[in-house]
């Protein structure tokens, strides 16, 4: 065990911690007290992040304003501070925070059914109308250029330039479709910069496996993840959990056939999302929405593949090949949301 553990106000001694969870960046682990009090602990990825203190300043701060709004630490996540106070801590390992596990709840690494769906959109639509009031130039850009889609572009361009592992050659065909989208990677950002979209503290990374649903009747809970909030465009976060949760398959799916954009689940999170935030947003905020899907799937695409050509250093892998294979199931998804952009259109319209 982690010297970390014991470096917390635990209820209890901790008594195991175990590695936990399906995400790409941090290390998460399970710590359980002689109490049976759970906890997460993680170690923050200090490769992707390069300023701490900000980044939990900016957590600090959005928890303690949702808290007092619902204090309850299953519906908003709750820091543990260290014994040491403040909210993190840092030993010859690494920097290391601690939450409240979120008990009896579940968070899915696939959507099971449209009803899942649905209140994944209410926990994120609600996140978006609670933190429509919170100033979001007091929040740090945690990772900068984060959803700057044409950056990511040019991103990817140097990796092909540099091609420093000699891989571009097996990937040829998914150069050439990203390169085929660079017209399109300004859309949103343009927008902004023209005063159409605003800039708003948003969540920037909305999987579904980043929202806890309660066990038993699966409503909504709480929001986690929120290493990358801070100012964005709300088109983006709706965007990013269509990508991911309404996918007919796994982000690393290898046969693209099963891979596809499902407007029946499309439709339910759209539902979820607008019922909480919808006055909160702007109409072009809300006409856009369908735009943010696919900005965001070609943009995550663009990133794996980057990170394919410049040796795996960012995304967790579990095989050689991993982001390659992540990279196809992003880019099929983004042909088959352009062929259904008028339908999703229609159904945004209806909605709103
Ligand atoms: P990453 O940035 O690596 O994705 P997350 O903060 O999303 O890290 O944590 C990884 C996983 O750990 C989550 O998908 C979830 O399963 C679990 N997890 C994280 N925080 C909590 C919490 N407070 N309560 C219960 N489970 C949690
Ligand atoms: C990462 O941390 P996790 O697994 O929730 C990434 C997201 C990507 C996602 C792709 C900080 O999310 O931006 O969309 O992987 N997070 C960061 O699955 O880069
Ligand atoms: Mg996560």
């Amino acid at each position: 065990m982690f010297d970390a553990c014991f470096k917390f106000k635990t209820e209890g001694t901790p008594v195991s911690c175990e590695r936990y969870g399906n995400g790409h960046i941090n290390e998460t682990y399970l710590v359980v007290t002689d109490k049976g009090v759970w906890y997460i602990l993680q170690r923050i990825n200090e490769r992707v992040f390069k300023d701490i203190p900000g980044l939990m300043h900016n957590i600090s701060s959005v928890c303690s304003y949702l808290y007092k709004m619902r204090p309850d630490p299953r519906r908003v996540l709750t820091i543990v501070p260290p014994l040491e106070g403040g909210s993190y801590m840092h030993d010859e390992d690494g920097y290391w925070r601690m939450y409240i596990f979120v008990t009896d709840s579940l968070c899915l690494e696939r959507v099971e059914n449209k009803r899942d769906f649905y209140s994944s959109a209410i926990a994120f639509g609600n996140f978006q109308n609670l933190l429509s009031g919170f100033d979001a130039s007091s929040l740090y850009e945690t990772i900068v250029d984060f959803h700057n889609t044409p950056v990511r572009m040019q991103n990817l361009q140097n990796a092909i330039k540099e091609d420093k592992l000699g891989r571009a050659k097996t990937c040829q065909r998914e150069i050439d479709f990203a390169l085929s989208q660079e017209k399109n990677c300004s859309f949103l950002m343009d927008l902004l910069k023209k005063g159409d979209l605003k800039l708003r503290v948003t969540h920037n990374d909305t999987k579904l496996n980043n929202v806890m649903l309660d066990a038993t009747t699966r409503e909504p809970l709480c929001v986690i993840d929120l290493d990358t909030v801070m100012p964005g465009i709300a088109a983006n976060d709706f965007g990013d959990s269509i990508r991911f949760g309404a996918s007919t398959a796994a982000e690393d799916e290898e046969d693209l056939s099963r891979v596809s954009m499902s407007l029946e689940l499309f439709e339910a999170y759209a539902k979820g999302f607008l019922s909480e935030c919808r006055s909160a947003l702007n109409d072009t905020e809300v006409a856009t929405l369908p735009m943010g899907a696919h900005l965001m799937t070609l943009e995550c695409g663009l990133r794996f593949l980057t990170d394919y050509l410049e040796g795996d250093s960012y995304f967790r892998i579990h095989r050689p090949d991993h982001n390659l294979i992540r990279t196809r199931t992003q880019f099929k998804l983004v042909e088959d949301m352009e062929s259904k952009m008028g339908d999703m259109n229609r159904i945004i319209e209806g909605i709103a």
